[in-house]
């Protein structure tokens, strides 16, 4: 099976080159594409230089920032239209570790239809991460696990590997959410529709160069979104009841 490694950057020039020799080394099969919002800091140039000495690296260039999500579905119909079976997604600050990305793709192998790297599962951890960010984390997956029903212990998680026509499936209807929500997102259109959604664990590794873009907006996405989302269902599931 042929895979694809997405990992969108912005501003992330001290880690590029190394997440792609990383991913590369790990995986050698494996082609990377690296979708870049015009990163001022240079990241796209020096991913073309990467690119340049490397036929499996592609380089996607966007204008403007506009938010993990949109990066992804771009990202994503670049690989299906060319015919990737498993498409992966992996984070550029080294927080997702390619060593490891061996776990997610054998579960697809095995049959999985979508394998989330997880925190949040025996043998998953986190490493040097703050008490608050653990928190967050934390808390935002129970609320996603309570509010929508979903039995998942990481869904907030952006390291990840979809089958292809499974993730054509789960695009057909459009994506709206741009920061963390969109993996919720994606985790619970999976497990609406059925597919054979797994978890493996990962040890997170907190980035050590670069900034963060996570921001209050992001957070406050999420918990609208989740929130509309688990009333909407609710609302759905107690119709149903009250005409059966
Ligand atoms: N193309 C693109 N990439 C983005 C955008 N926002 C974030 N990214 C990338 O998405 C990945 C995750 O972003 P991070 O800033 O590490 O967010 P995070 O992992 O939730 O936060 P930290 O734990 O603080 O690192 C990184 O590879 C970023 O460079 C965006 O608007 N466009
Ligand atoms: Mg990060």
């Amino acid at each position: 099976m042929k895979s694809l490694v997405v990992i969108p950057t912005y501003n992330e020039v001290e880690n590029v080159e190394s997440i792609v020799g990383r991913v590369r080394g790990a995986q050698p099969d494996a082609d990377v594409l690296v979708v870049d919002d015009g990163s001022p800091d240079g990241t796209g140039d020096l991913a073309d230089q990467v690119a340049a000495a490397d036929p499996s690296v592609q380089v996607m260039h966007r204008t403007t920032k506009d938010g993990l999500g949109a990066a992804y579905l771009a990202g994503f119909a670049w690989g299906l239209e060319r015919g990737y079976d498993v498409l992966v997604e992996m984070d550029a600050d080294g927080s997702h570790q390619p060593e490891e990305l061996y776990r997610l793709l054998d579960a697809i192998d095995a049959g999985a239809d979508l394998v989330l790297g997880s925190r949040w599962v025996d043998g998953g951890s986190v490493v040097n991460w703050p008490k608050q960010r653990e928190v967050l984390s934390r808390g935002g997956n129970l609320y996603a696990r309570v509010a929508l029903g979903l039995p998942l212990r990481d869904a907030t998680g952006g390291y990840r590997a979809f089958r292809g026509a499974v993730l054509k499936d789960l695009l057909a209807d459009e994506i709206a959410s741009q920061g963390y929500c969109f993996q919720v997102d994606l985790a619970r259109r999976s497990v609406r529709a059925g597919y054979d959604v797994r978890e493996v664990p990962i040890t997170f590794v907190e980035r050590v160069a670069g900034e963060s873009k996570m921001d209050g907006g992001i957070v406050r996405e999420a918990l609208w979104r989740v929130t509309g989302w688990g009333l909407h269902d609710r609302t759905r599931w107690l119709r149903r009841v009250r005409s059966s």
